[in-house]
């Protein structure tokens, strides 16, 4: 055999596996001629969590971890053993890397002060977001925000430590445990997005500078909830189907915000009678997302306000959540204007 066949052979053999996230993470901290690397670290300590709860989830219906704790969380919502592990091991990870000081977490009612005053991060979790679909093998996720803390390092921490706007987060992430496991984040440079491969045991680069599309034929909501709906949002889903749009609803805001990252469309979930300020969480899940989807071109609103504007009086608080693609945001503000105008 000549060794040009030899060549072409070798590299058909040897294909490229791609871009790790370690590598990434350090190609980007090279970016900021002044970074320490701390955030990168701790990139990299929310990547093996994920990593370890990845494993948890899979193997959750042969382990016994499937199923009710037995408690209520802050929220008041009956906690599932793997939110519980979960946090356990986001908590862990986060607490070990000594670069962050504080953590707020939805299975959590305080404030976690992690022990290491010296951490100059404060981070925002939802250690497993989705919960009402662990048991049936859908999709979940891990939704994260990452702030810089505002009093000096090494001093105690204090609520304006974790109670601040969208605006000052310095990362932001998801991780989506579906049919593959894949984790996006951004750091304010563009949205990247990393495919677990299993057999590495490594993130690999797999959807390079994530772009939401403009406008799409997706919506997302719990429609079973319509008869609380205020007018406007009544009116805003007539004409989703009057234009035949796609329904399509997981009920795991990841996977939901994910497709339709991905392919175009809107995530709503509205204020009603008995929530006026809807369901979802400020600080851990709406802010990140709204960085995230941002980042990528879209937009997030609470109807009237842009998310990340929002300034947060309390950890736990809701926010009423539309986000997704641009001009289908724009459309519902739109909408509620115009009711608020004829109200
Ligand atoms: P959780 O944090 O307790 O899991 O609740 C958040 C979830 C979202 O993932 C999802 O989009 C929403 O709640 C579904 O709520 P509903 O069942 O009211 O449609
Ligand atoms: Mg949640």
């Amino acid at each position: 055999m000549s060794s040009d066949n030899n060549q072409s052979d070798k590299s058909k053999l040897g294909y490229s596996v791609g871009t790790t996230l370690d590598r990434f993470i350090k190609s980007k901290q090279d970016d900021f001629p002044f970074a320490s690397g701390e955030l990168s670290q701790l990139l990299r300590d929310i990547a093996l969590a994920a990593k370890i709860v990845n494993r948890e989830i899979n193997r959750a219906g042969l382990a016994n971890i499937a199923g009710a704790f037995g408690q209520m969380n802050v929220q008041g919502e009956e906690q599932q053993k793997l939110d519980v592990i979960a946090d356990i091991r986001f908590t862990r990870a986060l607490t070990k890397g000594g670069e962050v000081c504080a953590i707020i977490s939805e299975e959590v009612d305080e404030i976690i002060d992690t022990g290491k005053p010296e951490g100059k991060y404060v981070v925002a979790i939802d250690p497993l977001d989705g919960s009402s679909n662990i048991d049936v093998n859908i999709s979940i996720g891990t939704i994260f925000s990452v702030y810089r803390r505002v009093s000096p390092i090494g001093s105690a921490i204090t609520k304006e430590d974790v109670l601040q706007s969208g605006l000052k987060q310095v990362a932001a992430g998801y991780v989506l445990y579906g049919s593959s496991t894949m984790l996006v984040y951004t750091t304010g440079n563009g949205v990247n997005g990393f495919t677990y491969e299993q057999s590495l045991g490594e993130f690999f680069l797999s959807h390079q500078n994530i772009r939401i599309p403009e406008t799409g034929k997706i919506y997302s909501i719990n429609e079973g909830s319509s008869n609380h709906f205020e007018p406007s949002i009544q009116a805003y889903i007539k004409q989703c189907k009057d234009k035949e749009m796609s329904a399509r609803y997981i009920g795991s805001l990841v996977a939901d915000f994910h497709r339709n990252m991905l392919k175009g469309g809107i995530y709503l979930y509205p204020s009603t009678k008995k929530d006026p300020n809807g369901k979802l969480r400020l600080m851990y899940e709406a802010q990140a997302l709204a960085f995230i989807v941002e980042q990528a071109g879209g937009k997030a609103s609470d109807g009237q306000r842009r998310i990340l504007e929002i300034e947060p009086e309390n950890l736990h608080q809701r926010v009423p959540l539309y986000i997704g693609s641009k001009s289908m945001v724009n459309e519902v503000e739109g909408y509620v204007k115009e009711h608020s105008v004829h109200a």
